[in-house]
């Protein structure tokens, strides 16, 4: 893929994060998807490619945009996958908190897992902590680890996880090994993230969240050189028939970032739609709009901070 894809993409999350900005703290969750997703899509199509959602808003029959299977771009150019989550995090947006994110990862046609919508255990770290994690590992040897990598005490670490009863027993577990919580609300993927970049504060991800944001999550930290796993979680029956259709077979088994992001020819992106520790959320002054995005590559591992000016008049 051309390296220019980089400004193509960024301009695709940057008009989904001005549209579903707008919805801000107005309790209007459907809205706030359905803007993204619009903007998202109507942008997409300027692209030259080939591409196929793979991981998007839905079945074809359920969602009318952005459903897995469509066919994304002007149809010449480079074969490729794309994950979308035009709005990571829609309950955060209508309750105005922290950390929602428009964002997409795309990579050469068949290299991304298609992850069903179902949960997916987690572990995700930044660049120093990378080959150091073992998602079946105890938490405490996986704090060691991270601690050890990053020349700091367990005391000193801030572990990211979503507030969840499902989550109740890990906490305990980071807390006993005397590390610091993050809980969050909502937008693992951006917590996910954050584990790369020092200034945000957190050092490490665990629990378990949506698996398609961890394929977005992964497609990110393949390009900033951390480290993510994750093991898929089915709950009912129709979840477990999903899996084997995937030729997943085993309880259990560990998908290592290559199983997830395969080869170097990814990018990420993301624009922040609600101010968070890495991205500031979209500004709205009158006739523009300012937003704060990241692109990534995975290839040369280029990362990006863009700060677009959009003039809302033209
Ligand atoms: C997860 C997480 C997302 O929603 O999918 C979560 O990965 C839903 O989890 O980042 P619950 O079923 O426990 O609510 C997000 O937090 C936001 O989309």
């Amino acid at each position: 893929m051309d390296r220019n894809f980089s400004l193509e993409l960024v301009r695709v999350t940057e008009t989904a994060a001005i549209a579903a900005a707008r919805w801000l703290g107005k309790g209007k969750k459907d809205e706030v998807d359905e803007a993204a997703t619009q903007g998202m899509r109507d942008m997409f199509n300027t692209i030259h490619m080939k591409g196929t959602v793979v991981i998007g808003e839905g079945e074809m029959d359920e969602a009318p945009m952005l459903y897995i299977g469509e066919q994304l771009g002007t149809g010449d150019g480079p074969e490729v996958d794309i994950a979308v989550d035009p709005l990571e995090g829609t309950n955060i947006v209508a309750a105005g908190t922290w950390n929602a994110l428009a964002t997409i990862a795309i990579a050469e046609r068949g290299n991304l897992l298609h992850a069903p919508d179902m949960y997916m255990e987690k572990i995700a770290v930044g660049p120093e902590a990378a080959g150091k994690i073992d998602i079946n590992a105890p938490v405490i040897e996986n704090l060691s680890a991270v601690a050890k990598a990053k020349h700091k005490n367990i005391e000193d670490l801030v572990v990211a996880i979503l507030n969840r009863e499902r989550h109740e027993k890990m906490i305990q577990e980071i807390r006993d090994a005397g590390a610091r919580v993050k809980l969050i609300q909502d937008g693992d993927v951006a917590a996910a993230i954050n584990t790369a970049f020092e200034k945000t504060g957190v050092d490490i991800m665990l629990g378990s969240g949506g698996a398609p944001e961890g394929v977005l999550a992964a497609t990110a930290l393949k390009s900033l050189g951390g480290d993510f796993q994750g093991k898929l979680l089915p709950q009912t029956e129709e979840e477990w028939i999903r899996l084997g259709n995937m030729g997943i077979q085993e309880v259990n088994r560990v998908l290592m970032l290559e199983d997830i992001v395969k080869g170097e020819d990814a990018f990420f992106v993301a624009t922040g739609v609600t101010d968070g520790e890495l991205l500031k959320g979209v500004q709205y002054n009158g006739s523009f709009a300012t937003t704060h995005s990241v692109v990534m590559r995975a290839k040369t591992g280029t990362v990006r901070f863009i700060e677009g000016q959009h003039s809302l008049k033209k």
